[in-house]
């Protein structure tokens, strides 16, 4: 069973929860408020459970009840396509493998952790609390990152972002598109990345991984 604590805009739980929808998995949602008293990621009860202080936490509860937490959206990841590779997110072949994690970093490693909510609070305050240099330091970021994104899709994307069927870089791309129309990146630039938008958006399963879809989800929420 599992169970995959998040929060509804978290996009590093929003990969998770496509992976989870691809293949078919059913899991309980617990929500981890990001913003309510400070964020619940930094409380007590919850270090305890992930000692980052970030979401997700995919808690797996193995048969005999034992329960293991895993941290860390891409592990979490490669953890869900050795235990169900049923409906794989991986190709076949080693180069292809290697071709779909370099999208993965490069959301992963490249754009995220120049835009995640610490870091952005912590430019608040140097900023002295302008919200629109702010918000155009992630816009500035998720389009530099996806400048070099869009021409790998376009070499290799079909239908998806790496070929036609959905892979770990659709789980990984979405989210962070979802991001980037949430602080006004000028998507019309990356025509290759707005198709994987719309193709993955097309599929059940990433309507229902879908943040607005979510049982904490607030779409009046102030960021
Ligand atoms: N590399 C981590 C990033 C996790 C992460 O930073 N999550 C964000 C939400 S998307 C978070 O919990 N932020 C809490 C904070 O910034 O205080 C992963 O992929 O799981």
């Amino acid at each position: 069973m599992y169970t995959l604590y998040g929060y509804w805009r978290s996009s590093a739980t929003y990969r998770v929860r496509c992976a989870l929808e691809l293949k078919g998995l059913s899991y309980v949602v617990k929500p981890v408020h990001l913003l309510a008293g400070g964020g619940q990621q930094l409380m007590e009860g919850y270090l305890a459970l992930n000692p980052l202080g970030e979401v997700p936490t995919l808690v797996v509860t193995r048969p005999d009840g034992h329960e293991v937490a895993l941290a860390q959206s891409v592990a979490i990841l490669e953890y869900l396509e050795e235990r169900h590779p049923e409906v794989p997110l991986l190709p076949a072949g080693a180069e292809d493998r290697a071709r779909v994690r370099q999208l993965v970093e490069g959301v992963n490693a490249g754009i995220h952790p120049l835009q995640n909510l610490k870091v952005l609070k912590r430019l608040k305050g140097i900023f002295e609390g302008d919200q629109a240099a702010v918000e155009g330091w992630a816009r500035e970021w998720i389009a530099r990152g996806f400048a070099g994104l869009e021409v790998l899709v376009a070499r290799h994307g079909g239908r998806h972002a790496y070929g036609d069927a959905p892979t770990l870089a659709d789980c990984l791309l979405v989210p962070q598109i979802y991001n980037a129309r949430r602080y006004g990146v000028a998507m019309q630039e990356f025509p290759r990345l707005s198709a994987v938008w719309e193709a993955a958006n097309a599929l059940p399963a990433f309507v229902r991984a879908a943040p607005e879809a979510q049982p904490d989800a607030q779409p009046d929420a102030p960021r």
